[in-house]
């Protein structure tokens, strides 16, 4: 049953309930909602539409390659990158119920109160992850996360977004990514299941495909770097050397676009690990634009996300842009890893 009463149709109109729709049909569900977060969601599906139709275009018209620049990761921005981010800075900041947006691409937090409004809502997102791959036509992705202001009874006084936004991802009210690829595919959740869209080129609407995903307890495909083998924790090593063995019969995907490799793992099941390596000793994926979105995400759908010590979830952030260790796929796939990590080596066959 679909959250607006019909099975995939709305009015009569067969397979057609729009995101809009979706949303705020499940808004009804909470009483105190207000269109305001459907209204904010809005921004995230106008800016993602128009970035999927440039996506599209990469290499027929000028957005391929670098713009020259570096971001404060150090990494260089290509030109769909500075496109991506202010498309959403802009579509998302258009938006008079949020207070303050964080971006990959900026140094801090564009505070958006001192524009003489008072937003409850605080948006982050990695404009295009995976904008390496664009010039040779791999999928990117845009993920976002959401959170509220705290209550100022909860925090300094002082309204200081900078510290207000540092909250764990439990605290999320909404996360979600677009992945642009053969179709362009949207999944999100406010908490209430994971819920997944396709936009229809030919209507311009991100049209409901699937409700309540659930992510399978088991599939054995694993999705890592194994370059960075070499310098990953002894356990690690471990976890993967017995996943080749004959009795372990797993299989690897690894497309180096982390939302393409977490949307199989959501559909199909998996786990994606990203340890700590020389390189990047933290983790190379951020934790509050990255892991906490698609940890949300997948806990919502039934599986698990651990840094190694503990559920992301819980890690409660220090800086905007934090790295974090990720492993993140089926629950029983969590399980396998999270034994090795505590040293107790392959499970009971
Ligand atoms: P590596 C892309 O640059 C990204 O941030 C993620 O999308 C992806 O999962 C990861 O880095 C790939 O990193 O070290 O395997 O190239």
């Amino acid at each position: 049953m679909s959250a607006t009463g019909g099975a995939g149709s709305f009015h009569g109109l067969p397979g057609l309930i729009t995101i809009q729709q979706h949303i705020i049909a499940n808004q009804r569900r909470h009483s105190e909602a207000t269109g305001e977060f459907s209204f904010l969601l809005s921004g995230i599906t106008i800016a993602t539409k128009v970035l999927a139709s440039k996506v599209r275009k990469a290499g027929l018209v000028d957005i391929f390659g670098a713009t020259g620049e570096q971001n404060v990761q150090g990494e260089t921005v290509q030109k769909l990158d500075r496109i991506a981010n202010d498309l959403l800075m802009h579509c998302i900041g258009y938006r008079r119920s949020v207070g303050a947006l964080a971006s990959e691409e900026n140094e801090t937090v564009v505070d958006l109160t001192e524009t003489g409004r008072a937003g409850k809502y605080l948006v982050l997102f990695d404009p295009l992850d995976g904008s390496s791959n664009i010039d040779v036509n791999i999928p990117t992705g845009t993920i976002f996360s959401i959170l509220v202001r705290p209550d100022r009874s909860e925090w300094s006084e002082a309204g200081d977004v900078q510290a207000e936004i540092l909250q764990a991802g439990v605290r999320q009210v909404g996360a979600g990514y677009v992945l642009y690829s053969g179709a362009t595919t949207l999944v999100y959740t406010t908490g209430n299941g994971v819920h997944q869209f396709v936009l229809d080129p030919e209507i311009g609407a991100f049209v409901l495909v699937k409700e309540r995903i659930t992510v399978p307890a088991r599939k054995k495909v694993y999705s890592v770097n194994e370059a960075n083998s070499g310098s990953f924790p002894a356990e690690v090593r471990r976890y993967l050397d017995w996943t080749k063995t004959e009795a372990a019969g797993y299989s690897s995907r690894y497309v180096g676009s982390f939302v393409a490799d977490f949307h199989r793992i959501l559909m199909q099941g998996g786990i994606f690990l990203y340890p700590p390596t020389a390189k990047a000793p933290s983790g190379k994926l951020r934790l509050m634009y990255e892991a906490n979105p698609m940890s949300l995400l997948i806990e919502q759908a039934g599986g698990s996300a651990i840094d190694g010590n503990g559920r992301i979830l819980e890690k409660t952030p220090k800086k905007l842009h934090e790295r974090t260790p990720l492993y993140i796929g089926s629950k029983d796939e969590v399980a396998v890893v999270e034994g090795f990590l505590r040293g107790k080596g392959a499970p009971a066959a």
